[in-house]
């Protein structure tokens, strides 16, 4: 039995001061005759959240040209190192392959190597009878949400497709995610500045303007107005996208709206660095101009974000990202973040933006509730996973790249100052990370998860 004491610790009725009990696993009551051999452990005035939860990361990924710089070793060892102790990862269908030959590819990587417990997302990437009837067997294999990639000559599913996606899965009580930004107007604008001699990686978030993903999100609402799913926007970046949201919502209707830290913390400033280093910042959607930063910014603070993940997809600078060298449009797209989402977000709560409730909805309730894994993860409720983090709101410390525990070169954060750190993590009542140090590997479990119809 484990009685962490002395923290503030998070409750279905806010912070309070209180001790929280873990046995076997799982969160308890507080025992009326604690056992001699309870072990303690002291918060010292930390905040006792909930493990996190990244709906968003795409780890050993491989594509024709290179794999991501993070397997499911690295990538869940560096999610732990931030206090994450969930990541949605996503198995994707190849072209002519199945959904149950995917998940099961991805379930063997993953399997044995995890430090912090894993599921997965399906992305769809070829619509036929037999994907629409595989469907029910993802779910029943606990794979309860999908994601179609509306850009990506390789990956997208077209409009009537996805449309049918919506509407099959939706039947299902499924979440269906899009990757919004329209295909044509992505090949168009790339095409554009190649031919204009415009190679270098600042050319990147000129080649894909925010209307691009503005008009793929209008698309994909109107696709998912006419399905019971609840859609997803995945890692929205701009304010004119968010107006789509908006006017949906103003309809009564129900949209999952996720953003990044890239598109809150970071501005297309970036992309005027000195030689190629705007290579280190080549991520789709790119990060955008002030004005859209701050209008997730300001996303967030009203309540109009529900989920903060990383979309961490981590490639070196040397060696990969330089395939890209004399084409911007070769830079494999991606950012590693899985290990910083949490000390960034929190940068926001330091400014008064958000509460420590908010911070934890937003980290870990509301993927929880809406990714189908809640009450088992995202609260600390009696009968939890004991996933719990102690972050210390007052450590103050450097990001940087040869201390991270993500498996790249470069921090796209390199040398930011920032304030507040996971002090320790357990995951399932197991101390596995605690003073900077990995205490256990490759602990992590599957986790299916539910849809909405159970
Ligand atoms: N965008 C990225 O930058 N990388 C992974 C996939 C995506 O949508
Ligand atoms: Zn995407
Ligand atoms: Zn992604």
């Amino acid at each position: 039995m484990l009685c962490i004491k002395n923290g503030r610790v998070l409750t279905d009725c806010g912070i309070k001061r209180d001790e929280l009990w873990t046995n076997e696993g799982l969160i308890i009551e507080k025992p009326e005759y604690p056992p001699e051999n309870t072990r303690f452990y002291d918060a010292e005035d930390c905040f006792v959240l909930p493990g996190f939860i990244d709906a968003h990361t795409h780890l050993e990924m491989t594509n024709s040209i290179t794999a991501t710089a993070d397997d499911y070793a690295s990538g869940t060892a560096a999610a732990l190192a931030g206090g994450t102790t969930t990541v949605i990862d996503f198995a994707t269908q190849d072209r002519g392959g199945s959904l149950n030959e995917a998940l099961e590819a991805w379930m063997d990587r993953a399997e044995g190597k995890c430090s912090c417990d894993y599921a997965f997302h399906m992305a769809v990437t070829d619509w036929n009878n037999r994907t629409k009837a595989e469907l029910r067997d993802m779910v029943k294999a606990g794979v309860s949400s999908f994601k179609a990639y509306m850009a990506y000559r390789d990956l997208m599913l077209g409009d009537e497709a996805l449309a049918r996606l919506l509407s099959e899965a939706g039947a299902l009580g499924c979440v269906v995610g899009a990757h919004c930004e329209l295909g044509e107007g992505v090949e168009r604008g790339v095409k554009n500045c190649l031919n204009e001699g415009k190679t270098g990686p600042g050319y990147h978030p000129l080649s894909r303007p925010p209307r691009v993903e503005a008009d793929a999100v209008s698309r994909f609402l109107e696709l998912a107005d006419r399905s019971d799913s609840l859609p997803w926007v995945v890692h929205l970046s701009t304010s004119t996208g968010f107006d789509e949201i908006k006017r949906f919502r103003e309809k009564g209707k129900s949209v999952l709206v996720e953003t990044c830290p890239q598109y809150f913390s970071l501005n297309d400033e970036v992309y005027s660095l000195p030689g190629f280093e705007g290579a280190k910042y080549v991520c789709s959607p790119p990060i955008r101009s002030e004005e859209h930063r701050q209008a997730m910014e300001s996303a967030i603070t009203n309540g109009d974000i529900d989920i903060i993940s990383t979309d961490h997809c981590s490639y070196r600078y040397r060696g990969q990202k330089d395939i890209g060298k004399n084409d911007f449009s070769r830079i494999p797209n991606g950012l590693p973040g899985i290990e910083h989402r949490a000390v960034l977000l929190w940068e926001m709560v330091e400014r008064g933006e958000i509460g420590v409730e908010r911070f934890y909805e937003l980290l870990a309730k509301n993927p929880a509730v809406n990714f189908g894994m809640y009450p088992r993860k995202g609260t600390l409720s009696v009968g939890s996973d004991a996933d719990i983090v102690i972050w210390d709101p007052d450590c103050m410390w450097t990001i940087r790249a040869d201390e991270q525990f993500m498996n790249t070169d470069y921090s796209p954060w390199e040398g930011r100052q920032v304030k507040g750190k996971a002090r320790a993590v357990f995951l399932r009542g197991v101390l596995c990370f605690e003073g900077g140090r990995l205490l256990q590997r490759g602990i992590g479990r599957y986790i299916p998860r539910k849809s909405r119809i159970g």
